[in-house]
């Protein structure tokens, strides 16, 4: 519970248990609207370790019917792996931004449908590149991605920064520029990347990301605590950072964030609606276990970046390098 953002009471809303095929953990969900509803896409692991997507649909956002199959299965590239979608609607299409990770490495996958039953592939990223997500507007007439490229194996800390890029035609990257570096947040001296679609404000693109914290500076992934964090860009150059405050957003603690049994202390925002009164329901997987939901609103997220509170990080270790500048 915070200023900023409260989670609901009915988390978590969506658990292995709901999903009608064999699913042992569901969680980080894509969201938007759809028909007047709202529509999760959810990330499925199978009893086989097998990963899918299943489509859950509600009409208020908290009670969801989850379809009899899974909505998206990987293709024959994507060699099993299909992950951590994010959806973004422009115009009456809906682009899906998952993740694959067939041998030849982690790549980005671009889906486009309109009605959530056919699916026509537009883009194939070269590796390593993952937690991709589009702007829900051209900008300047371009496509506007954001994207968490791998890493900088020449370099000891071997960090994961968020980079952004336009296209013409969703098919063509390019104009790629840094936007945040792991090292310049507090809480995410390992990785960071773009979670949910941006979502437009007057003031500018509210953009939420998360952030991995090695708790002791050691390379034990399986102890690292994902953190939900928040930055306004330009409106009319989205890869300018116009204010980021350092604290985060929504951290792990309550139990189904906690939870030891599989992956504990993960907050991974991955959907994000905004109503029609400026709320915004943000879509996240807990503990890599469950979908929760937290609510906030346009104001709250503005007041938080323009007004940010005095916050100092309880930082345990350091970050492998300085801050790098932007644009570098
Ligand atoms: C990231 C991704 C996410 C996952 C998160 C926390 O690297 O693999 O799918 O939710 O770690 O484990």
């Amino acid at each position: 519970m915070s200023k900023y953002i409260t989670r609901h009471p009915a988390n978590p809303l969506i658990r292995a248990a709901d999903i009608p095929f064999p699913c042992t953990r569901c969680f980080n969900p894509a969201a938007e609207k759809f028909e007047g509803g709202y529509v999760l896409l959810v990330r499925v692991i199978g009893p086989d370790r097998s990963e899918s997507l299943a489509l859950a649909t509600s009409a208020d956002g908290l009670k969801f019917e989850i379809a009899p199959e899974p909505i998206l299965k990987p293709a024959p590239e994507d060699q099993g792996r299909l992950n951590d979608p994010r959806l973004t609607r422009i115009g009456d299409t809906y682009y899906i931004v998952y993740c694959s990770d067939p041998p030849s490495g982690i790549r980005i996958g671009i889906l486009a449908t309109k009605d959530f039953r056919s699916f026509e592939r537009l883009y194939y990223s070269e590796p390593d590149n993952r937690n991709a997500v589009l702007f829900p507007d051209k900008i300047g007439g371009l496509y506007v991605r954001l994207d968490r490229p791998f890493t900088r194996w020449y370099y000891q800390d071997r960090a994961y920064d968020i980079w952004l890029s336009r296209s013409p035609d969703l098919r063509y990257w390019g104009d790629h520029r840094l936007l945040l570096s792991y090292s310049d947040v507090a809480w995410g001296n390992n990785k960071i990347g773009p979670g949910p679609q941006p979502i437009r404000t007057k003031k500018g693109w509210l953009v939420i990301y998360h952030g991995a914290e090695y708790p002791d500076g050691t390379d034990t992934a399986w102890k690292k605590t994902y953190r939900a964090g928040v930055m306004l860009l330009d409106l009319e150059d989205p890869s300018k950072i116009v204010a980021r405050p350092d604290a985060p957003l929504l951290e792990p603690e309550a139990p189904y964030e906690t939870d030891p049994e599989f992956r504990p202390n993960v907050v991974f925002p991955t959907g994000a609606i905004l109503e029609d009164d400026g709320a915004i329901k943000l879509y996240y997987g807990a503990a890599d276990k469950t979908v929760a939901l937290a609510e906030t609103s346009v104001d709250q997220l503005l007041d938080f970046c323009l007004n940010p509170p005095k916050y100092e990080h309880p930082r345990k270790h350091p970050a492998f390098r300085p801050p790098l500048s932007r644009h570098a």
